[in-house]
């Protein structure tokens, strides 16, 4: 058996659940073509490259290349998940894209940030200022019962280990840069416009949230 280091099935990119077209004119559809079908699987074909390596380490027992594979499997693992998230949170405006958070989502955005308005000004603060490439995401913290405000270098690095990632916006240039260039907050400002709040607050609800 030439490859029986392999224990489990591969993880494969998930389909847009929408066509690649459906949020213009807010993310046009090469972006979103490129974004999914190229850097996304990237993202997955390096997780399924890290996860080889690893079981080949366990298998021969040379761990000398531990340190690359660890930080390999974080990254992609990482990229691999917040852009299925990514994805999931949007929606073609009128068809669940754009609008305000309702329900429990809205309660708690209320306690946690003061409101639906402070929270965005600081969604889109913290989102616009991360330094290269990275995400802003609203995350909840289950030991807390918190909702947070985080943002991520790369697809991992600063954000809270624990906390649930519920609203992730990718502010990596190749989700923004055909359409808006340099204007990474043109590009998040739009974005408000696709947000699928329902999914959202889906995620939420999933999580575990309970308002104290
Ligand atoms: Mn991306």
């Amino acid at each position: 058996m030439a490859e029986a280091v392999a224990t489990k099935t591969k993880h494969e990119l998930p389909p847009l659940p929408y066509d690649y077209a459906a949020l213009e004119p807010h993310i046009d559809e090469q972006t979103m073509r490129l974004h999914h079908d190229k850097h996304h699987q990237a993202y997955v074909d390096g997780l399924n490259k890290a996860e080889e390596g690893l079981a080949r380490a366990r298998q021969s027992g040379d761990f000398a290349a531990i340190q690359q594979l660890e930080r390999l499997l974080a990254f992609h693992g990482s990229g691999h998940f917040n852009h299925c998230v990514f994805w999931q949170n949007m929606a073609a405006p009128g068809e669940g894209g754009g609008g305000e958070p309702a329900g429990e989502l809205a309660e708690r955005i209320k306690e946690d940030f003061g409101g639906f308005e402070p929270f965005k000004k600081h969604f889109f603060a913290a989102s616009v200022a991360v330094e290269g490439n990275g995400w802003g995401l609203l995350a909840y913290y289950p030991i807390a019962n918190r909702l947070y405000v985080q943002t991520a270098m790369n697809h991992q690095n600063l954000t809270i280990v624990g906390s649930v990632p519920l609203l992730v916006v990718d502010v990596w240039e190749h989700a923004y840069y055909l359409r808006y260039q340099n204007r990474r907050a043109d590009y998040v400002q739009a974005w408000w416009n696709v947000v699928n709040w329902t999914d959202v607050a889906r995620r939420l609800k999933r999580a575990g949230s309970s308002l104290s």
